[in-house]
């Protein structure tokens, strides 16, 4: 969440600016005003991602229960190669770029294309794109990496500002660890629009998403054995603690993540173990939270192929092609903008 530049900015190759809106504080605020103060409360996910949290989530993607990362990293190993020779792009723009960690196979193979290839991540946490550019500026020494950071429709607003001035070549826009699947469908739909929206006809999208699979694998990647997963649900409890003055005791609350099968989604909920009174400094407002009350947290898709061909139609997005893992339970979708 952090704002402050940092010593990798000195790198001539590496530039952070900020692109928010809206400032990340007033954001939260209204969110908590919309979500939180009445039941039933939730909040969306993109306030888990302080310094803290998006260490949590790296440990997440380590657990052995996680297996989203592992499928999609082991698609990008092995067609790394063949999406950027199907998109042609000179440049990479990754949507919530987190570590960038899998994206290295992608820019991989965009270096080996490229003489002086160009990577633009964006993410709400500062300091990990700091942490992640430092570390791809070390590996790839011809390429420039420049971070956006704020949130997925600041970044775009951002891009197409400067498009006109910046765009080298054929773009990939990346959109990866199925974090599509954070959003309902019409937030989902109006996403993926605004991206077609700032796509140039040459410019492609690829896309990971998770897939429908047994409900016990899919709550074991969300309750993990060793309690990463309640980690950093809970977490975001201290980050209300920090940002908005308030008093919630994570102790208070537990972790639960059901696969809610009619909307074929896992649900991160907070459920409180007793009934509790939050005070909040800012807005100022006192929270009667009931036992057995729960939080939403975030909600986490998991796709039919159907699902996902209505919200590209609905987006304006066409297939270019695909990639799948083992009986479909992670894919990677390349498109292209549709004709408007
Ligand atoms: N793409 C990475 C990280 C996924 S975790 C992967 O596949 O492993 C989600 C990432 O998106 C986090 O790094 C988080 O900070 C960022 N994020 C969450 N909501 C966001 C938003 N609304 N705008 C921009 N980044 C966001
Ligand atoms: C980033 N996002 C797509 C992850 C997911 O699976 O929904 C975040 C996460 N939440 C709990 N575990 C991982």
């Amino acid at each position: 969440m952090s704002a402050e530049p940092s010593a990798v900015s000195i790198s001539p190759r590496y530039s952070r600016e900020v692109v928010e809106e809206r400032d990340a504080h007033a954001d939260l605020l209204a969110d908590f005003r919309a979500g939180m103060l009445e039941p039933p409360r939730s909040l969306p996910p993109k306030y888990f991602y302080d310094a803290r949290g998006s260490q949590l989530f790296d440990a997440i993607c380590d657990t052995p229960e996680y297996y989203p990362t592992r499928l999609e990293a082991d698609l990008l190993e092995r067609h790394a190669e063949a999406i950027l020779e199907a998109s042609g792009a000179r440049t990479l723009f990754e949507l919530g770029s987190g570590t960038s960690r899998k994206t290295e196979y992608l820019l991989a193979a965009l270096e080996a294309r490229v003489s002086a290839p160009h990577y633009v991540a964006n993410d709400v946490c500062g300091e990990i794109l700091d942490e992640a550019g430092a570390r791809l500026l070390q590996r790839f020494d011809q390429m420039r990496v420049d971070s956006l950071c704020g949130d997925y429709a600041a970044a775009l607003t951002h891009l197409a500002d400067v498009s006109g001035a910046q765009a080298d070549g054929p773009r990939l826009f990346a959109f990866l660890g199925s974090s599509l699947g954070n959003f309902e469908d019409a937030e989902a739909a109006a996403l993926l629009r605004r991206i077609r929206d700032t796509m140039n006809p040459e410019d492609r999208l690829l896309l990971g998403l998770d897939r429908v699979k047994p409900r016990p694998v899919l709550e074991a990647a969300y309750n993990d054995a060793a309690g990463v997963t309640a980690a950093f649900n809970l977490n975001l409890l201290s980050v209300l603690n920090t940002e908005l003055g308030a008093d919630f005791d994570p102790e208070g609350f537990e972790h639960r993540a059901p696969f809610v099968e009619d909307l074929s989604r896992i649900e991160m909920h907070l459920v409180s173990r007793r009934q509790q009174t939050v005070r909040v400094s800012e807005p100022e407002a006192v929270l009667e939270i009931a036992e057995g009350e729960v939080i939403r947290t975030e909600i986490s898709r998991k796709f039919s192929l159907e699902a996902i061909d209505r919200l590209l139609t609905a987006a304006g997005l066409e297939h270019a092609a695909q990639w799948s893992a083992p009986e479909e339970w992670y894919s990677l979708f390349l498109l292209r903008p549709g004709a408007d």
